[in-house]
């Protein structure tokens, strides 16, 4: 047996709507957040969506250390003790994997087979990035930093650690910060345990869980997850565009009772309240729209106000559902006017794709 037996081929497009075994695979690790969970304003763990390239690695926190180092003067590791000496923040942030909706994709590009379910929020409290970086001290003509989290694999043909660097203007903006809790409790396994790194508004795979390592660099970073993966390409020899921050999206916990097989939603006849949320990791939402036919007509639900940047806003709708086959769906529009298609947005890795959700339903 060889290498090229066992290593996973370049990205690659399905030939088959079928969903094959391998993502099949891939789903059972990594789930979704039931959309009837839209109705809580932070997603309790083991509800939150997760997304895991590898392996869960388990970090003892009695010997876990964090480095910082690359183009600093002062080079330094601390223990969870010493990070839990630092000035304390905490926030609620809107997660989404930049993958979410790709399984909608045609032709769909083989990999975690998401429909529209990969999102979540959390509060996420720990330390400011600010403030390791300070300590060490950045020399003068930082470009980026890297992030490089404890679990390893091969990733098309690639040996690696998860590494993904963030360019060193979004680290300036301050709002970048080192998660050691989720919701008031420590991070569980699937989430980090013990440190992440939470970039709000940016999609997930800028939130390097397991973080053992920060590297600050005089130059642009070259590896895996920043130069090949998470881009926007239409084709093998495109470099694409970095995918960074979540297009807007509203999603609707759906209505009445499913069954079983199909998902399609049974509702009765009459006054129905639609709701759900809406986020953007660019502006604030400031409108979401309702379709209850099939994309035909829109009407404008009522919108909760935006209390925080990159939090969910909560929207309802009032439906008067009268009886017959039907297909409900919703969008939203941030401040800077950006809002969802109707339809995909293909690229290679089925990337940023907020073509709005669609809901069958049944109304008896
Ligand atoms: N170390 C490491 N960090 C990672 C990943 C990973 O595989 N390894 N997956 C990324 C991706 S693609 C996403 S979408 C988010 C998912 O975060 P969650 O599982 O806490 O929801 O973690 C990101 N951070
Ligand atoms: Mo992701």
């Amino acid at each position: 047996m060889t290498i090229d037996d066992w290593i996973s081929p370049p990205a690659r497009a399905a030939e088959s709507d079928d969903i094959s075994l391998d993502e099949l695979r891939l789903a059972t690790r990594n789930h979704g957040m039931p959309l009837e969970m839209l109705d809580l304003d932070l997603t309790p763990p083991g509800l939150h969506y997760v997304l895991v390239h590898y392996d869960i690695p388990l970090l003892d926190p009695a010997t876990y250390r964090l480095s910082v180092d690359g183009h600093v003067e002062r080079p330094f590791s601390v223990d969870l003790d010493e990070l839990a000496t630092l000035e304390p923040v905490a926030r609620r942030v809107t997660l989404e994997c930049a993958g979410n909706g790709r399984a909608r994709t045609s032709p769909r590009p083989i990999s975690q087979p998401w429909l529209d379910e990969a999102v979540g929020t959390a509060e996420w409290s720990g330390v400011p990035l600010a403030a390791l970086l300070d300590r060490a001290g950045v020399r003068p003509g930082a470009e980026s930093v890297v992030f490089s989290g404890a679990d390893h694999g091969f990733e098309r043909g690639i040996e690696q650690d998860f590494r993904r660097a963030l360019p060193y203007d979004e680290i300036e903006r301050d709002e970048v910060f080192l998660a050691t809790a989720m919701n008031g409790a420590p991070l569980p396994p699937q989430h980090g345990a013990p440190v992440r790194l939470v970039v709000p508004g940016w999609y997930g795979m800028a939130h390097v869980k397991w973080v053992v390592r920060i590297t600050v660099l005089d130059r642009p970073f070259d590896g895996f997850q920043n130069a090949t993966a998470y881009r926007i390409k239409r084709d093998a020899d495109d470099r694409g565009e970095p995918v960074t921050r979540m297009a807007p999206r509203a999603l609707m916990h759906p209505p009445g009772f499913p069954d079983f097989m199909s998902r399609t939603r049974i509702v009765d006849a009459g006054r129905q309240a639609l709701t759900g949320r809406a986020w953007s990791g660019f502006a604030p939402i400031t409108r979401v729209e309702v379709s209850t036919d099939g994309t035909a007509t829109w009407a404008d639900a009522d919108l909760a106000p935006c209390v925080a940047a990159y939090l969910w806003q909560a929207w309802s709708f009032i439906w008067e559902a009268t009886p017959g086959p039907t297909e409900l769906s919703v969008r939203a529009t941030d401040a800077d006017g950006r809002t969802q298609p109707l339809d995909q947005q293909w690229n290679r890795q089925g990337m940023a794709n907020s073509h709005v959700q669609r809901v069958p339903v049944v109304v008896r």
